[in-house]
């Protein structure tokens, strides 16, 4: 296998860069690039030792940095790893780099140190999606969930799918193959039973799915009301600048104003919509059709209602639309003498929020914690192990219905060989999500998401 490099750290001015090279001849490249001040040679130094030197170009000198060694396995990639820290200028940072090249390296692709680090069994397939999940996390929640990934949580849980389903099919096996032997037979009571065990861990698995792809992405979230409720004055607060246009004239918001707004840990991408209401406006009307729209596809809903006024049939029609779905309601403008009595709202999608958007600055703290308690975020445990992206939750559908499968022909008393073969495309299912038997193409799809010196 070829020998690697490329810029560990982002394409920008900053303290330091890393350019990171991997493979059989790492040292020695470093050595044609790095000379040491104290030690003889860069491709003499041992695991784990650095040592200060200046950089070169052939005899141009480029800049002075550190080198740090990793020999082989004990290094990221599994492999001997040069780390060349430089000065952070994006120029003298591609120089160095394009010296490595020079000095034998070939430019790494998108991922590829981690998938060498895959391909010499340092870490499983969801163990290296974990690293990207722990690069992107954008609050503590899900990086801890990340962490707890690339510990193995989900590579544990798959495992233990995988051995139930080997435990079914292998005494099935037994049972057809030594059926004068003493093998307890297969019935159909004990089937449906093993079955249904291995159905609930998946069940369990893919409900689990939405609140991890939430804290990962982020939660897309209406924020709806009649006009003037205060949703672009909540908004702003929530934004911390002024994004939306606010004033006293109903109707102000007509298109969709979007703003990725962060509480805590939570990270919401709330859209201000036109407020509900029939009106005869044209472009009002178009802004209220996309308001509908931007209802039916988000994740959460925020309802804001008008504290210092009677709830109002508007008010009821957007709880009409809105009951079922992931709902906060928030009762705005506290700071004003209250008229709205809340029971229609707590009746319809539970106890609402009071605040005002104008004045409290513990608004956003106080949204957190609806917020997390509505969509069970906190449900959510780190070492459980939970499916991190589509690949993963498609390849436990594909289990799932495999399994489903297994359990209606057990049901319909067809022959346990028969239901040996769905067992088996299950296992080949959860064997592709943890990598042990997934294809190039499964691996190269995994890999081509990371970024270049990952
Ligand atoms: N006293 C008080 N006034 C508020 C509060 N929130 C908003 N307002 C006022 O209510 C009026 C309407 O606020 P907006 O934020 O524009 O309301 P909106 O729901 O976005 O209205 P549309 O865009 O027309 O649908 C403005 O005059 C705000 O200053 C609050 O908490 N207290
Ligand atoms: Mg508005």
């Amino acid at each position: 296998m070829s020998t690697i490099c490329a810029i560990a750290t982002p394409p920008a001015a900053g303290g330091i860069s890393v350019i990171r090279i991997s493979g059989e001849h790492a040292a020695d490249i470093a050595a044609r690039v790095f000379r040491p001040v104290s030690v003889r040679r860069a491709a003499e130094l041992k695991g784990y030792h650095a040592a200060y030197g200046r950089i070169f170009d052939g005899e141009e000198q480029l800049d002075d940095g550190v080198l740090l060694m990793f020999r082989a396995p004990h290094s990221y990639t599994g492999e001997d790893v040069a780390e060349i820290s430089c000065h952070g200028g994006i120029y003298v940072t591609r120089r160095v780099l394009s010296a490595c090249v020079k000095a034998g390296a070939t430019p790494a692709a998108p991922g590829e140190f981690t998938k060498r680090a895959l391909l010499n069994g340092k870490m499983s397939l969801t163990q290296a999606e974990a690293v990207a999940d722990i690069i992107n996390a954008q609050g503590n929640q899900i990086l801890s969930c990340a962490n707890g990934q690339r510990e193995g949580a989900l590579y544990r849980r798959m495992e233990l799918c995988a051995d139930k389903i080997m435990e079914v099919s292998s005494q099935i096996s037994a049972w057809i193959d030594y059926p004068d032997d003493d093998t307890p037979v297969v019935t159909q009571e004990w089937l449906t039973k093993r079955l249904t065990e291995i159905r609930e861990m998946f069940r369990e698995l893919l409900s689990g799915y939405d609140t991890g792809r939430m804290l990962r992405e982020g939660i897309s979230c209406a924020i709806v009301g009649k006009p003037n409720a205060g949703k672009s004055t909540l908004m702003n607060r929530l934004a911390g600048q002024q994004r939306s246009i606010v004033s006293d004239i109903e109707g102000t918001t007509r298109d969709i104003v979007e703003e990725t707004i962060v509480l805590g840990d939570i990270v919401l991408r709330a859209a201000d919509c036109a407020g509900i209401r029939e009106t005869d406006d044209l472009v009002e009307k178009i802004g209220v059709d996309i308001m509908l729209k931007k209802l039916e596809s988000a994740d959460l809903v925020l309802a804001v209602f008008d504290g210092s006024r009677e709830l109002s049939d508007e008010d009821r029609r957007l709880l009409e639309l809105i009951r079922g779905r992931n709902v906060v309601a928030i009762v705005n403008k506290s700071d004003l003498p209250q008229k709205l009595d809340c029971a229609e709202i707590t009746a319809a999608v539970g106890e609402p929020v009071k605040l005002s958007a104008k004045q409290d600055d513990n608004a956003a703290a106080l949204l957190e914690q609806a917020v997390s308690s509505r969509l069970n975020l906190q449900q959510l445990d780190p070492d459980a192990g939970f499916l991190a992206n589509e690949r993963q939750r498609d390849c436990v559908i594909r289990a799932n219905t495999a399994v489903e499968q297994a359990l209606e022909a057990a049901a319909a008393g067809v022959t346990p060989d028969a239901v040996g073969v769905m067992l088996e495309q299950a296992l080949d299912a959860v064997y592709e999500l943890s990598g042990k038997r997934a294809g190039d193409e499964v691996i190269d799809e995994v890999f081509r998401r990371f970024c270049v010196g990952k």
